[in-house]
């Protein structure tokens, strides 16, 4: 168990704890289950830099590998994200003569797909190798590594400096931030920018999203903690940007010192902060306690239903189902199944819980009196598809940021 932060070594206060749960992305096979990987979910801040982190980790080999389950092309709302996301790129930052840029953690190629069909000099760092494989199959060029210290000077000798690193999604992932940091110093150019978009810790707490948190995202950023993380490291937090994406994620931009000027919105982010106590031990007490409020009310809503013979199922088999549905200790007692429009997902259990998924023609066949919308960053996408669920008198169940049926 980590009792020291990993950015800056000051001391961790833990500040939920999730209980026992497996990795978020294990789904498993009905005849896999035996011996299944569980660890202690809870999540702390430094009393020193403010950063809020897991306390124990799962290795990243275990979380990362040739059978990764999240394929970020599979909402239409990311694919036009992550495209506008690389137009912008092109149109800002991508401009030089022979501009190159890094993406660390580039999935299927959502993002760099655009950049490579605009004909520009890319890389793709990207340790999941079946997710790679996708990638390529989208023109993208990709190296199937962990970004690291290492890897970043292995990319530089045989590239050159970069313009643009980017990551979503991604770069809290990584626990090796002092690693990460370094191997962004020795990669960017000297006017580069780093750029990365992640779930933010103001959001989580706000919305009580605990959802979000899981194995893979052991860090959740605030722009207080981001910024100390960069000055630590020789960079300057020149621009945070609130983003809607996975229910709202904060997007940072890194520049060494002196580069850019910064924008405004970074000093009104860290003074909004400020004035509600994202840090404060008090705010997070207070989180603490609406996520076990959720919890109770969930459970209690889908026991009532059960009593009154209504159907519930789940919708979407997100990496936020394993957190929400160990923690409120839901099984296929309560809800028999969840669907999802993952290929790689379908046929498995949802890690721990052993919700089956199935495809989301399940749904409608025939459709349930309740669906419990597990992603529900999606609502309007998914909402807007099954509009017929509703017509016909079936109900969504929402858990964040209360539960509620709409
Ligand atoms: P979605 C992922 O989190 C994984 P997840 C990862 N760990 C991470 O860090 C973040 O993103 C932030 C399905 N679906 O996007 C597809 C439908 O079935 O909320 C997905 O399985 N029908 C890298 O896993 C899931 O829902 C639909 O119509 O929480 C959504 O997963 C739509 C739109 C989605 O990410
Ligand atoms: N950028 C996409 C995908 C995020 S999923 C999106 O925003 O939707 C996170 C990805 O990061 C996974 O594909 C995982 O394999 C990759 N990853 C995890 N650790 C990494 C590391 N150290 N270096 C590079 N990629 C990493
Ligand atoms: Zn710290």
């Amino acid at each position: 168990m980590y009792r020291r932060c990993r950015v800056c070594e000051g001391e961790l206060r833990e500040f939920v704890d999730l209980g026992r749960q497996p990795t978020a992305n294990g789904f498993l096979r009905p005849e896999e289950t035996d011996g299944e990987y569980f660890f202690r979910l809870a999540a702390g801040i430094c009393t020193d830099c403010a950063m809020a982190q897991l306390l124990d980790e799962v290795p990243q080999e275990r979380r990362y590998h040739g059978g990764y389950r999240y394929h970020a092309s599979g909402s239409a709302g990311h694919r036009k994200h992550f495209e506008e996301n690389a137009l912008r790129l092109l149109e800002t930052e991508l401009t030089g003569p022979d501009p190159f840029i890094v993406e660390i953690g580039c999935n299927d190629g959502v993002m760099l797909s655009t950049i490579a069909r605009a004909g520009v000099r890319h890389l793709g760092v990207e340790p999941s190798t079946n997710v790679a494989e996708l990638a390529r199959a989208r023109g993208v060029d990709v190296l199937t590594e962990f970004f690291d210290e290492r890897t970043a000077a292995g990319i530089r000798s045989r590239h050159g400096a970069a313009d643009v690193v980017f990551g979503a999604n991604t770069i809290c992932h990584i626990a090796h931030a002092a690693s990460l940091l370094r191997g962004v110093d020795a990669l960017l150019a000297p006017g580069g920018v780093f750029v990365f978009e992640e779930p933010y810790l103001g959001t989580i707490t706000e919305r009580t999203a605990f959802d979000q948190i899981y194995d893979e995202h052991v860090f959740y950023f605030s722009v207080t903690s981001v910024r100390a993380m960069a000055e630590r490291h020789g960079f300057e937090l020149v621009d945070a940007e609130r983003i809607p994406l996975h229910g709202g994620e904060i997007r940072y931009t890194l520049a060494r010192p002196g580069a850019r000027v910064p924008s405004h919105a970074v000093q009104e982010l860290l003074a909004e902060e400020r004035e509600r106590g994202l840090s404060d031990p008090a705010t997070l007490g207070r989180f603490r306690d609406r996520v076990e409020r959720v919890r109770k009310d969930l459970v209690t809503l889908l026991r009532d239903l059960r009593a009154q013979g209504k159907r519930v199922v789940g919708y979407g088999a997100p990496g936020k189902s394993t957190t929400v549905t160990n923690y409120c200790g839901i099984g296929p007692d309560l809800v028999p199944f969840v669907c999802d429009s993952t290929p790689s997902k379908q046929g498995h259990l949802v890690p721990g819980s052993h919700l089956p998924v199935l495809p989301p023609e399940a749904f409608s066949d025939p459709y349930p009196d309740y669906a419990l919308l597990f992603a529900w960053n999606h609502a309007d996408e998914i909402m807007a598809k099954e509009r017929a669920f509703r017509q016909g008198g079936g109900r969504w169940i929402l858990y964040v940021p209360e539960v509620r049926i709409v």
